[in-house]
C-alpha cells in the first residue's frame, strides 16, 4: 500500500520498526469508513470480534481479552528518563537505552505473518491550536478501530503534521500477549511509547493513557500547560449559564459518571442541565483572558461496564447503543446482545462469560469482567457538550479531586486556596479498583488520580501545579475535594451518589460565586449541612447522615497526616516548600 505521507522522520521510524518486526504488510489507516468496515469484516472472520444484533446494537461488536489481559499492568508501566531521579520514587524506571535493548528483543520478528497498521490520530480536535498528534504501529485490528473511536485518526492528520518531526512515536507489539513479557514503556525526552505482550485498553490504546497523560504530562510542564486525568462538565442553570467544572478520581471511581449526570428531579424542573465535554482527561491551558481553558483530547468514552444501567447511568448506556465495542463482558446469546452485573437485575438465562465460557445459572463466577468496558463515540452521548468540538476549550470554574475513602474524606470541603488545593490534590489517596492489576480495596495514596500516569517527577509536578497557580492568580479556579464513597457503620454507602451528586456541584458553584457561607475547619471549608439541597431525598438523606458525612475525624486524620508524611518522605526534600508548609498546618490543625 502506498505511504500516505513524505514525511521523512515518520517514514524513517517507520522503516526502522518494519526492519526490526518484519511484518507481512503495511496498512495506512486513512480514516475512511469503507476501510474500518473491511477492518471489521476481517475481525469477525478471524474472531478477533463478534458482531452483535444489528437491530438492537447497530454497528457493535464485542471482543475478549486473554484472561491474562485484562486492566493496565502497573508495576510493568515504565518512565524511561536519563535519569531515576527524573521519574521520581513513584513510577518505575528503567535506563533508557537498556530498556529499549529490552524491548526490541521482545518484538523482534513479531509482526511476521501478521499486518502493520499505521495509525495517524489526533489528540484534541485536529484545528485546536492545543491538539497533538501521533501515530501509532499496531499488529492489532482491534487497537486500530479503537483508536478510530477514541481519537481523531485518518488522512487529515498527516496532513496536518505535514514536514514537522513534532509528533509522538508509538509502536504497538501484541507478541505472545505474554504477561512475563508485558511492558507499557513511556521515554518522555523521546516522544516515544512502547508497548508489547497486552493488547488491553490503557495499555495499548497508546493515545490515551501514555500520551495524553504521561507524554502529555511532561509536555504541558515545559511548555506551560496541564494534562491531568480528569472529567470536565458543564452545568447550566435556570438562568441558561453554564459553569465548567474539571474533576480528578482516581480509576474506577466515577469520572464516566459525573460527566453524565443526570439532574435530580427537583433540579430538572428548575431547569438545570448538565452536558460533558469529558470523561477522563483534561488537558488545561491559560487563555487570553487569564483564566485556564479545558480541552478533552479524546474522542470516544473507554468507559467501565459493570454498574452502568438505565438509572446510574443513563447517559453512558445511551452512548453505547451503537457503533461501540464491548470489552470482555457477558455475551447475551438469548438475542445476541450484551449483558453485565449491573445492566438489569436478573442475568440472562443463556449467555456465555467474559472468557467465552458458557455460563451456567449456578455459576458463582461473574458474567462480565469487573474491569469490562465500553468503547463509545462521544457523537453518541445524548448530553454532549456544544462545546465539546470549541478549539479554545471551556473556561473552568472549579476543580474537583476526589476518591474512595470509606471514612476520613467528608463528603466536600473547600480548599483555602490555590496552594492549599494543590496540596489536597497532592494527599489524595483512594481505595483500588479493578482498573489496575492488583489487589482491590485497599487504600493507596493517589495524588491527583495521577499516580499511575505522571510522566516524571511526582515532586516537581507539584512544584509544575504551585506555578501555574502563580501565573492564574485570582482567576484560578477554585478547588474542592468530594467523597462519595463515605459508608456507615454497616457499611453501606452514606450519600447516595451519581445524580444526586449534583446537589454537592451545586454547593461548589455557589461557593465559586460567592453565594453561600461555610465553615473553616481543620481541614478546610465545609458546608453548613442546610446549604446542601437535599430536597427529594427524604428518606435517604437526613441532616444527622448528612452532618456525619460532613464532619472531622480529627484521630483519623492524624493518621492520614502520617501517610502523607511517609509519601513525602519518598521525595528527598523535593516536594514544594509550599505544600510541605499546608502538611505542617494539617498537622498543627489535627492534633
Ligand atoms: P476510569 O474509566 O477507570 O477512569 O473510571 P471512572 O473514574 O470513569 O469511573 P466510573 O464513572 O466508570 O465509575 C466506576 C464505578 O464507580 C462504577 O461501578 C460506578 O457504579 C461507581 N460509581 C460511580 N459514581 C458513583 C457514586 O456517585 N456513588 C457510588 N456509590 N458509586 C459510584
Ligand atoms: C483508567 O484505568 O483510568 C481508564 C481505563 O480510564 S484505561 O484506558 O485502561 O487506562
Ligand atoms: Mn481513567
Amino acid at each position: 500500500m502506498a505511504n500516505l505521507t513524505n514525511n521523512k522522520s515518520i517514514l524513517d521510524w517507520i522503516g526502522e520498526k518494519v526492519e526490526l518486526v518484519t511484518p507481512d504488510n503495511i496498512v495506512w489507516i486513512d480514516g475512511s469508513e469503507e476501510q474500518l468496515e473491511a477492518l471489521r469484516a476481517e475481525a469477525c472472520q478471524t474472531g478477533e470480534m463478534i458482531k452483535l444484533n444489528e437491530e438492537k446494537l447497530p454497528g457493535c461488536y464485542l471482543h475478549r481479552t486473554k484472561p491474562n489481559d485484562v486492566a493496565r499492568v502497573e508495576d510493568r508501566t515504565l518512565i524511561c528518563t536519563p535519569t531515576e531521579e527524573e521519574a521520581g520514587p513513584t513510577n518505575h524506571w528503567k535506563e533508557p537505552s537498556e530498556c529499549y535493548k529490552m524491548l526490541y528483543d521482545i518484538a523482534r520478528g513479531t509482526y511476521k505473518g501478521r499486518t502493520m497498521y499505521v495509525i495517524p490520530y489526533s489528540m484534541g480536535p485536529i484545528d485546536s491550536p492545543f491538539a497533538k498528534f501521533g501515530i501509532e504501529l499496531t499488529d492489532s485490528i482491534y487497537v486500530v478501530l479503537n483508536m478510530a473511536i477514541m481519537t481523531r485518526v485518518g488522512k487529515a492528520v498527516l496532513d496536518k503534521i505535514g514536514d514537522s518531526d513534532e509528533w509522538i512515536r508509538g509502536f504497538h507489539a501484541k507478541c505472545d500477549v505474554d504477561p512475563e513479557k508485558r511492558w507499557i514503556v513511556q521515554f518522555p525526552q523521546d516522544n516515544t511509547i512502547i508497548s508489547v505482550n497486552s493488547a488491553y485498553g490503557g495499555n495499548v490504546l497508546l493515545g490515551k493513557k501514555c500520551f495524553a497523560l504521561r507524554i502529555a504530562s511532561y509536555l504541558g510542564r515545559n511548555e506551560g500547560w496541564m494534562a491531568e486525568h480528569m472529567l470536565i462538565l458543564g452545568i447550566e442553570n435556570p438562568q441558561g449559564e453554564t459553569k465548567y467544572v474539571c474533576a480528578a478520581f482516581p480509576s474506577a471511581c466515577g469520572k464516566t459518571n459525573l460527566a453524565m449526570l443526570i439532574p435530580p428531579e427537583g433540579y430538572r424542573k428548575k431547569g438545570y442541565k448538565v452536558f460533558t465535554v469529558g470523561d477522563d482527561i483534561s488537558w488545561l491551558n491559560i487563555g487570553p483572558d487569564g483564566r485556564l481553558y479545558a480541552i478533552n483530547p479524546e474522542n470516544g468514552f473507554f468507559g467501565v461496564a459493570p454498574g452502568t444501567n438505565e438509572k446510574s447511568n443513563f447517559n453512558a448506556l445511551e452512548s453505547t447503543k451503537k457503533n461501540t465495542i464491548f470489552t470482555d463482558v457477558c455475551h447475551n446469546l438469548e438475542d445476541n446482545t450484551v449483558w453485565w452485573e449491573g445492566l438489569t437485575k436478573d442475568r440472562p438465562v443463556k449467555a456465555d462469560d467474559w472468557k467465552g465460557n458458557p455460563w451456567p445459572l449456578d455459576s458463582k463466577e461473574k458474567g462480565a469482567h469487573p474491569n469490562s468496558r465500553f468503547t463509545a463515540p462521544t457523537v453518541n452521548c445524548p448530553c454532549l457538550s456544544p462545546e465539546f468540538e470549541n478549539p479554545q476549550g471551556v473556561p473552568i470554574s472549579a476543580i474537583v479531586f476526589g476518591g474512595r475513602r470509606a471514612k476520613l474524606a467528608p463528603l466536600v470541603y473547600q480548599s483555602r486556596d490555590w496552594n492549599h488545593g494543590v496540596f489536597v490534590g497532592s494527599a489524595m489517596a483512594s481505595e483500588t479498583t479493578a482498573a489496575a492489576a492488583g489487589a482491590v480495596g485497599v487504600v493507596r495514596s493517589d495524588p491527583m488520580a495521577m499516580l499511575p500516569f505522571c510522566g516524571y517527577n511526582m515532586a516537581d509536578y507539584w512544584g509544575h501545579w504551585i506555578e501555574m497557580g502563580k501565573k492564574l492568580g485570582d482567576k484560578a479556579p477554585k478547588i474542592f475535594n468530594v467523597n462519595w464513597f463515605r459508608k456507615d457503620s454497616e457499611g453501606n454507602f452514606m450519600w447516595p451518589g451519581f445524580g444526586d451528586n449534583l446537589r454537592v456541584l451545586d454547593w461548589i458553584i455557589a461557593r465559586c460565586d460567592g453565594k453561600v457561607d461555610a465553615k473553616e475547619t481543620e481541614i478546610g471549608y465545609v458546608p453548613y449541612a442546610e446549604d446542601i439541597n437535599i430536597e427529594g431525598l427524604e428518606g435517604e438523606v437526613s441532616i444527622d447522615s448528612l452532618n456525619e458525612m460532613l464532619s472531622v475525624d480529627k484521630e483519623l486524620w492524624v493518621e492520614d497526616t502520617k501517610r502523607i508524611q511517609e509519601l513525602y518522605d519518598k521525595f528527598n526534600g523535593r516536594v514544594p516548600a509550599e505544600l510541605v508548609e499546608c502538611h505542617e498546618t494539617l498537622k498543627k490543625n489535627v492534633q
